[in-house]
């Protein structure tokens, strides 16, 4: 890809004025601040997009921002790459939408077994969906059923972890643990589930180069809650290998290893919620591959199409699907599905999302980058107010210590800082994430923290 200088010119270019004309009300913002970003045109300077191209955003005004999360951790090719954005033109000649129940498309099947392909073995079937939250529910109902359908109705419980994001569904945020997610819906939360508890301590890890040597004991608290619950009732436990909304906690050497052990050891299916790690991030088509550690179902979104039309899935082994292949065989097996459940847009621009993954060699020019953005990150060590650094694969952060009574705030600062200078960060706290692009360049890396440098220093 290249990466101009100017726009790429389009005829629905929005000048600033045009922005400025704009209604803000009616628009009700996901996980934002609406009324920061509403009430004054201050804040959102350099915060309304207008293009895209590779690595980089302009802005209504014309702005050139770097991607230094890859949109929300779903475009790692680089937005609009020329195969993706031609594969989805193609199939809208073609059909748009077909129905996605009792019927099918060549596409989708050829789609779920190249998915499986590239899944450790024993993952043969892919089911499909149109989000990460919706991933994870249709994981965790396959984890229920599955046990009922082997006589283990009473295994009925999950057991998530603290700071743990699975989307926003109900089940989500029942297995989930960020409790700003969780607080307001505390009514409507699934029963039976428990928390491992999470794995980031700074007075033990902090400024860790990848995985943490301290902390694969905390996979032990499993036993705990066994002992409390009794393994006959736990259905799955669910973690995402890496951590990638709280702040990119990376998992402790040993730790997943060890919860695999544990997991098989009681009957307990192990779930990876891979919507972050699959597809590129990590090096290897999942986390799975990359720790060496093999759940029994896998979650995707994101990266599978690399954004460009919604679409996430569950990828499940041969025994799991095969214990719901039971009954009659003109019946429904699995009452589950989405209407958009392989929609052909988002199918075709995932096999273009596969093929450009294979001919542009992104596993190992992502594993050659992470060396880049280790070092880039942790060379940032030792800035006022910078109290860890973390980093795995394609994946990083920089943690700041919270202002005086207002936290939250001087991450605000520093992504407001670095915006004037050219760079879209990601702040979740006083937490700065970075999943850039794999298609950026060691220079892009170098200069993303050095603008991280500078907006740090200039937050103050
Ligand atoms: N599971 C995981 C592990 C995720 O990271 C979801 C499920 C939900 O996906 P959907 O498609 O329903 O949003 C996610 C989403 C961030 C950030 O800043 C992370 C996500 C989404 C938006 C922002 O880290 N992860």
């Amino acid at each position: 890809m290249t990466n101009t200088d100017q726009p790429p010119a389009t005829e629905t270019t929005m000048g600033q004025n045009d922005s400025e004309q704009l209604n803000l009300n009616p628009y009700w913002m996901p996980f934002s601040h609406n009324r920061y970003y509403k009430q004054d045109a201050v804040h959102r300077v350099h915060r309304m997009l207008a293009r895209a191209e590779g690595s980089y955003y302009w802005t209504t005004e014309n702005h050139k921002l770097y991607d230094a999360l890859s949109g929300l951790w779903c475009c790692g090719l680089g937005h609009r790459h020329p195969r993706l954005v031609e594969a989805v033109k193609q199939q809208l000649d073609v059909l748009d939408y077909g129905t996605a129940f009792q019927m099918g498309t060549p596409g989708v099947f050829k789609l779920a077994e190249r998915i499986a392909e590239a899944a450790p073995a024993g993952f043969e079937h892919v089911f499909f969906c149109n989000s990460g939250s919706e991933a994870v529910d249709t994981a965790l109902k396959m984890a229920l059923a599955y046990h009922r359908a082997r006589g283990e109705a009473h295994r009925t419980r999950f057991i998530g972890r603290e700071k743990g994001y699975h989307g926003v569904g109900f089940g989500g945020i029942s297995v989930g643990g960020m409790v700003a997610n969780r607080k307001m819906f505390a009514a409507g939360m699934l029963p039976g589930v428990d928390h491992l508890p999470h794995t980031h301590n700074l007075k033990e890890m902090a400024f860790s180069r990848g995985e943490p040597q301290w902390g694969s004991h905390l996979a032990d608290e499993l036993e705990r809650l066994v002992a409390l619950h009794d393994a006959s009732t736990i259905a799955a436990v669910i973690v995402e290998p890496m951590q990638g909304s709280a702040g990119v906690i990376v998992p402790p050497q040993g730790y997943l290893k060890r919860l695999r052990e544990l997991c098989t050891k009681h009957g307990i299916l192990l779930i990876f919620d891979e919507v972050i790690t699959g597809f590129g991030r990590m090096g290897q088509p999942f986390a799975a591959q990359y720790f060496d550690v093999t759940p029994d179902l896998i979650t995707f979104a994101k990266g599978v199409n690399n954004g460009l039309v919604p679409m996430g899935g569950v990828i499940a082994t041969k025994s799991i699907y095969d214990t719901f292949m039971t009954g009659p065989d003109h019946m429904v097996e699995f009452f589950h599905g989405y209407t958009y459940s392989g929609h052909a847009l988002a199918v075709a621009a995932a096999h273009a999302a596969l093929d450009v993954i294979a001919e542009e060699q992104i596993y190992p020019r992502v594993n050659a980058l992470s060396k880049t953005l280790e070092e880039a990150v942790h060379g940032l060590k030792g800035e006022a107010n910078v109290i860890d650094i973390r980093n795995c694969q394609l994946a990083a952060a920089v943690e700041l210590a919270p202002m005086e009574g207002k936290p939250g705030l001087r991450a605000i600062r520093v992504f407001e800082e670095a915006l004037k200078r050219g760079v879209l960060f990601r702040f979740t706290g006083d937490i700065i994430a970075m999943g850039p692009t794999f298609v950026s360049t060691p220079e892009e890396i170098g200069h993303m923290a050095e603008v991280l440098r500078e907006s740090i220093r200039a937050a103050g």
